[in-house]
């Protein structure tokens, strides 16, 4: 077997142009949704995701605001920001790109964001309503895999999900939306880590199999049986002399081997990360809809 190759950008985009009719129609109401998004220090591959968060909300006519500060930003300084957002009725949506400099905590910048302004959905309150599956704002990237895979005609209903990795931004949300009792999800999880014995014996039961470790191309053609889904979640950049930049983007997946086993499977880039970007913008909408009273 070939797989197909899920083209997560033009998932993004079918889902952008449905975003952009709702914006359009916000706006006619007098109503313009807003985002911030706010990243301390120069981390490289930071800086591209946030540059894209920008563009998206300009395609989308979303008004935005990018905060860039030095990584000598004290913590202070960073929760009298989130506090003067927290406020401005201009902003519906505040994101904190992580992740951080060490000496600020990452737990407590969370948790001063507004958790109906935390289109990131990684305020523990946020985080509590997914657990009991209420209504709120979920993660962009677990949601983004999930939408990929219902749009991709791979429903997660009654399948065997394996996820790999157990973060608090993938790993763990995407194994809790999925077992939810919901459409779209249904499915039984297993989640895989560090510590896992017998990892590839687990991976191989998978028809469905969510890759995110950071570890570039560490899901290997034996770990995998016929006819699997494979998410690929991880984004490593690798060098790569004859690359112009010298550098190569990969994922966690060994892509070329999978391939040809799985049923079907994202690329990397072009999978996971456009959806990523896709559902902090629909959270955006949400948000704003939200504050306004708004009824569809
Ligand atoms: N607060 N921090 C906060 N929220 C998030 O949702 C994120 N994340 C993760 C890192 N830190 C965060 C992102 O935005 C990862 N992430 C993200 C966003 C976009 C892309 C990848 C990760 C993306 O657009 N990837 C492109 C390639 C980009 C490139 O060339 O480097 C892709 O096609 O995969």
């Amino acid at each position: 077997m070939v797989a197909e190759v899920i083209n997560g950008n033009e998932v993004a985009k079918s889902i952008r142009a449905e975003i952009k009719i709702e914006v359009s129609k916000l706006k006619k109401a007098g109503i313009e949704p807003g985002l911030v998004v706010i990243i301390v220090g120069e981390d490289p591959a930071s800086q591209v995701y946030v540059r894209k968060k920008g563009e998206a909300c300009n395609d989308l006519g979303i008004c935005s605001e990018t905060v860039r500060l030095p990584a000598s930003t004290t913590e202070n300084e960073l929760l009298a920001l989130i506090d003067n957002y927290n406020k401005n009725p201009k902003f519906d949506g505040i994101l904190v790109q992580l992740p951080l400099p060490k000496h600020i905590s990452e737990e407590k910048v969370l948790l001063r964001i507004d958790p109906g302004k935390d289109v990131d959905g990684f305020h523990p309150v946020n985080v509590g309503k997914m657990v009991v599956g209420s209504e709120s704002y979920l993660p962009c990237t677990p949601h983004g895999v999930q939408e990929l895979l219902i749009r991709s005609g791979n429903d997660p209903s009654g399948k065997h999900v394996v996820v790999l990795g157990r973060s608090n931004i993938v790993g763990k949300p995407v194994a809790c939306i999925l077992i939810q009792k919901a459409k779209g999800a249904d499915a039984t999880v297993t989640i895989c880590h560090s510590r896992t014995k017998n990892l590839a014996e687990m991976t191989r039961q998978a028809d469905i199999l969510i890759a995110a470790i950071g570890s570039p191309g560490f899901v290997k053609a034996d770990m995998v049986k016929d006819g699997v889904v494979v998410i690929d979640v991880g984004v490593n950049r690798i060098s790569d002399p004859s690359a112009k930049s010298g550098t190569r983007l990969v994922g966690d997946v060994d892509f070329d081997a999978v391939k040809v086993k799985a049923k079907a499977i994202t690329p990397v880039p072009g999978g996971v990360g456009p959806m990523t970007i896709t559902m902090l913008m629909q959270n955006t909408l949400k948000a704003a809809k939200v504050h306004h009273g708004w009824k569809d």
